[in-house]
């Protein structure tokens, strides 16, 4: 729905999948006077949300309250512009059930981490424009409807199928959200998978903060060569420039940090694992590509998840 602004029309941004990502992003936009509409899982969510009277966005010693309007799946008011903020392994479902509102020409966002959602998502919609997007931000919720914006970061976006940037990117800046337009996001994401199946899942096995890792130097290592040889095999070289090093310098500079998977485990909630080694084992398999240790340390993985009755897909 065209949205009058001062003059300007602007193009409703409705959010689907209310949590830290989607408030963070619906709070920025609503500040600065878009209109942005949430899509909440149900009933129950939106009594919830409307007796809490909008979303309060923490920044350092900073907080706002933003009234963003909220919708459930079912309206009927068409989708031009989706953001999608969803973990990866609800996107699909997520999006399948919206999906007969999208306009013909309306444009998805994908903002998931790890690859092989956005894909899913991509074939449930043929007729959208689907944006993949990774971020480096970070957010996470302490209250209902309040989200801490914890770490400024950088958020890239491209499409696949390449093409021109879209003209909201406008809107990114005019939000505060710090963006780039890139030709190669898929060589991003391939990237910041890699990165995140280095560290992370050996933060859960060895239950320790990414600087824990330091005392495992080895294990990483031979990990990112690993992965260094998937990338290329993957026709994806430039993903695997320098990583080892990029691994071992992310680990020193976020050295007091657990892990987003760690999080997740200690907190008893699913993690992406599928997304992320179970994707890169998967692509591997695929191209009949060993990946020894990948394996290995996805059946650890998998076993340790199972033993903390945590799902392991
Ligand atoms: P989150 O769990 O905080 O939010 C996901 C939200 O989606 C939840 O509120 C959930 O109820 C909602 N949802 C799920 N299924 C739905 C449905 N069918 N209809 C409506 N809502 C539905 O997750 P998050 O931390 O915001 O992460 C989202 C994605 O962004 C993940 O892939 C994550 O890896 C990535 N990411 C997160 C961060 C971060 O700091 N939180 C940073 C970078 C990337
Ligand atoms: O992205 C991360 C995560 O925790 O998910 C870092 C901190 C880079 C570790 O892989």
């Amino acid at each position: 729905m065209p949205h009058s602004n001062g003059g300007q029309t602007s193009t409703r941004w409705h959010i689907l999948g209310a949590g830290s990502m989607g408030t963070l992003w619906a709070a920025r936009l609503a500040r600065a006077g878009l209109p942005v509409t949430l899509i909440l899982r149900n009933p129950m969510r939106l009594h919830a949300y409307e007796a809490a009277r909008g979303l309060t966005l923490v920044e350092g010693e900073h907080s706002q309250r933003l009234n963003v309007t909220a919708q459930l799946p079912e309206t009927d008011e068409p989708i031009q512009r989706l953001l999608v903020t969803c973990k990866a392994y609800d996107a699909e479902q997520a999006v399948a059930h919206i999906a007969h509102r999208l306009s013909p020409d309306a444009d998805v966002i994908l903002l998931q981490n790890g690859l092989g959602s956005q894909q899913a998502v991509a074939a449930r919609v043929p007729h959208a424009r689907c944006i993949f997007a990774s971020s480096t931000e970070g957010a996470f919720r302490d209250g209902d409807w309040r989200v801490v914006f914890a770490g400024r970061g950088h958020t890239w976006l491209g499409d696949i199928h390449v093409g021109e940037a879209p003209h909201w990117l406008e809107e990114l800046q005019r939000s505060g959200i710090a963006h780039e337009w890139s030709a190669s996001i898929l060589s991003r994401l391939w990237r910041k998978l890699a990165l995140n199946c280095a560290i992370n899942p050996l933060t859960v096995l060895h239950n320790c903060r990414n600087g824990g890792l330091q005392a495992h130097s080895d294990e990483v290592n031979t990990l990112c060569t690993e992965l260094c040889a998937l990338l290329e095999q993957c026709d994806q070289p430039e993903a695997a420039v320098d990583l080892t090093a990029e691994v071992n310098r992310v680990i020193h500079a976020t050295a007091s940090n657990y892990s987003s998977m760690n999080q997740d485990v200690t907190q008893g909630r699913r993690t992406e694992i599928s997304y992320l080694l179970g994707y890169a084992c998967e692509a591997a398999r695929q191209q009949s590509f060993a990946v020894p240790h990948l394996q290995a340390l996805h059946q650890r993985l998998t076993d340790h998840l199972k033993q903390h009755g945590l799902p392991c897909n």
